[in-house]
């Protein structure tokens, strides 16, 4: 489950590596393991394994540091592929924010390969998700044994919706790597889309060595590479160009120093989806929780047009609906659970009630429920279910 906490500006998703048993995950996943700097990951964990079979899972986090401006943590699971631990596998998938299809190349293993797939489909529809829009990448495995089937008939018989896929040697690691790339870059535009991830910030003027790579061989260098902004880099091209090459900027921009408490000016210059061609998002907005979003660009749209009284008349039904998410009682109890500043709030009310009210006024109100917008935040709410 992809959590965001918007301070620090830390995303983290959950990848899960699946495919029939034996082609490849928990070697993919080794792989990564072992290439990924030691600082970069946590250690790699395989559940109740026998022999070399996964009964349940591996696990390995990999914490990828500073991609410009925004720090993204990748919880990379495995399932079991036999047949008989479907629960397993449901359990594994539990709100998954992407999958790495590992398929098997050999022509003897088509069937299971797609007995695996239909499988993921049924998995994922079971938690209301429909795999034509979720996240996903191939990994053509194996494609270092002589008999593997030619990529054409793979795609035909696997990947008809054409996402981007990649010929891999799980063993040697070949190609492992661009397939996890190009799923944390799926994952992180499809939280974008779904208002999960804010949308990136400008740039600012560069000063040459800030966006630069930390180190040559990490992932968070690759994964800057493929937000556009420094290649370092070179990587082989995917078995699928179109969807590789062209990649948009999946990272938010590196933020400027200090954020602006209240500046619809300096909002961010991408509109989210549906919004094309009207204002762009302000900080308020952009920090909403999604029942609160209308409220938050009211607010800045009354902002913007000087209409003071307006926007603290929404920011104060925004506080209260947003401070109700954190439980029953009365605005105060609310208010301490979340660790709003009470004084901020009478304050807030006391404009409210006022007939005429300045540009401060109005800026003071939007502070107030940005705040309350971070506590939620901080505070993990309003918890899906809830939202
Ligand atoms: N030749 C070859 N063998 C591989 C490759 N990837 C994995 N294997 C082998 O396939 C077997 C199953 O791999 P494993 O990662 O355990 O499969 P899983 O069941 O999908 O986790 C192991 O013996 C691996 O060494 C590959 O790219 N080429
Ligand atoms: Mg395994």
């Amino acid at each position: 489950m992809s959590s965001v906490n918007l301070v620090a500006r830390e995303v983290a998703v959950k990848i899960v590596f699946y495919g029939p048993g034996l082609s490849g995950k928990t070697t993919s996943l080794r792989k990564v393991y072992e290439t990924v700097r030691p600082a970069h990951r946590g250690e790699m964990m395989s559940i109740a394994t026998e022999g070399d079979r996964t009964l349940f899972f591996d696990f390995l986090p990999v914490k990828v540091e500073r991609v410009n401006d925004c720090t993204v943590r990748l919880a990379l699971y495995t399932v079991p592929g036999q047949v008989f631990y479907n629960a397993t596998r449901k359990l594994v998938l539990q709100g998954a924010d992407g999958v790495v299809f590992v398929a098997d190349s050999q022509p003897e293993m088509m069937d299971a390969n797609r007995e695996s797939l239909a499988n993921l489909e049924e998995n994922l529809l079971e938690q209301g998700v429909r795999l034509e829009r979720f996240p996903l990448v191939f990994q053509w495995n194996k494609r270092d044994l002589p008999k593997a089937l030619p990529v054409a008939d793979l795609r035909a018989a696997l990947n008809p919706r054409n996402v981007p896929d990649f010929e891999t040697e799980a063993l040697s690691g070949h190609g492992v790597l661009d397939a996890l790339k190009a799923i944390t870059r799926l994952v992180i535009q499809d939280l974008r889309v779904k208002r999960i991830v804010p949308p990136p910030r400008p740039a600012t003027p560069a000063l040459p060595s800030l966006g630069a790579p930390k180190g040559p061989g990490g992932l968070e260098a690759q994964l800057t590479q493929l937000a556009g902004r420094t290649p370092a880099i070179s990587t082989p091209a995917p078995a699928t160009a179109p969807a590789a090459t062209t990649p948009p900027a999946m990272m938010p921009q590196r933020p400027s120093r200090s954020m602006p408490a209240v500046a619809p000016q300096v909002a961010p210059a991408v509109a989210p989806p549906g919004l094309t061609g009207q204002r762009p998002l302000g900080p308020a907005s952009a920090l909403a929780p999604s029942d609160l979003f209308d409220h938050a660009r009211a607010a800045e749209g009354a902002f913007s047009s000087g209409d003071y009284g307006t926007c603290i008349q929404a920011c104060l039904d925004a506080a209260r609906r947003g401070l109700a998410l954190a439980g029953e009682g009365p605005l105060g109890a609310q208010a301490y659970l979340l660790q709003v500043d009470g004084g901020d709030l009478l304050k807030l009310q006391t404009l409210a009630a006022r007939s005429s009210n300045r540009v401060d006024d109005a800026a003071f109100a939007l502070y107030v429920v940005m705040q309350i917008f971070t506590r939620l935040h901080a505070a993990g709410l309003p918890t899906p279910a809830s939202e």
